[in-house]
């Protein structure tokens, strides 16, 4: 794997071939490559083509990528299968982050990461006779924020996962949550939760010394750095409530479970709240990807000044 000269900043696929429609993915995938190179920064996106792990994906790469129906969604236990069997494949937070550190880039920009799943109190219920089986779906990004030292930049993460279950997670295994210009973590959709962050903080130098001062100390896990969606684009929080529990009912009925979870629970609620939430879903990966670059170029300049 090549290493990649600073400022470099990740961007993963699973949202190219999975959490965006056509052609609404591929625009979104060369855009934010162009917004990271106007901030000063070298784009990579991370991506699985003929069982290669590429980080820094061609055009070429990335169209296939947005193009290709069915596009193998990529976790951490998918990565031996893609490369024995030499497939295509999309990465998702938990692999792009993995890729990209060990490609020797420090951050990375994305949408919203995986988490912990809601259960339904229905199915806790019905499945009481399993108790040892019964744990929720936990997303592979969160062990992986625990254990690979890497800023990753998102707005919070989609109110169809357990916000607070979620969190509770992260600080368990000692993953920092910083809130970007905010106090709260950010759901997504909307620019509050109610939840709290560990830390504000209000300018790119500042996240670059968190995330220092943390290397410094040898801790090996990520960085969490929430930025909320945009004003003007932020949705009503009553509206999602009931887009999320339409799509939690619906995957539940039709038995959507695994991997799978997340891409239905994706699809249906952009589905059911229309133009304004791919809106906004475009706007805050525009937004992130524009403060990532500006973290990893303060990372740089930090380099440079210790030199
Ligand atoms: N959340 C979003 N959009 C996405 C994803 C999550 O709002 O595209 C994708 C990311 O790639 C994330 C993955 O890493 O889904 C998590 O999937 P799972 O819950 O199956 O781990
Ligand atoms: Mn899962």
């Amino acid at each position: 794997m090549i290493s990649y000269p600073f400022p470099a900043l990740a961007l993963e696929s699973t949202v190219i071939s999975h959490g965006l429609p056509y052609p609404h993915n591929l625009r979104l995938a060369l855009r934010l490559e162009e917004i990271v190179r106007e901030a000063g920064a070298e784009p990579a996106t991370v991506g699985v083509i003929a069982g290669e792990i590429i980080v820094g994906l061609s055009r070429e790469q990335i169209e296939h990528l947005a193009i290709t129906p069915n596009v193998r969604k990529v976790s951490r236990r998918d990565l031996p299968i893609v490369v024995a069997r030499k497939l295509d494949g999309a990465t998702t937070v938990a692999t792009t982050a993995w890729a990209a550190h060990r490609a020797g880039i420090q951050v990375f920009a994305t949408g919203g990461i995986g988490g912990v799943h809601r259960i339904s109190t229905e199915y806790a219920i019905r499945n009481t006779q399993y108790t040892n089986l019964l744990s929720t779906d936990i997303s592979a990004d969160l062990p992986e924020l625990a254990q690979t030292p890497i800023i990753v930049v998102c707005a919070g993460a989609k109110a169809i996962l357990d916000l607070p279950a979620t969190l509770e997670w992260l600080e368990t295994h000692g993953v920092t949550v910083v809130g970007y210009g905010t106090d709260e973590f950010p759901a997504f959709y909307n620019r509050s939760s109610g939840l709290p962050v560990d830390v504000r903080a209000d300018t790119p130098e500042e996240v670059a010394a968190l995330f220092r001062a943390q290397r410094a100390l040898g801790l090996p896990a990520a960085l969490l750095v929430t930025v909320p969606v945009p004003p003007a684009f932020e949705l009503p929080a009553g509206q999602m409530e009931t887009a999320i529990g339409q799509a939690l009912a619906e995957a539940e009925t039709q038995g959507v479970r695994g991997k799978a979870l997340t891409p239905f629970l994706l699809a249906r609620i952009s589905e059911l709240t229309g133009e304004a939430s791919l809106r906004a879903n475009l706007a805050l990966l525009e937004n992130n990807a524009a403060v990532a670059a500006q973290i990893a170029a303060a990372l740089a300049c930090g380099i440079i000044g210790q030199r």
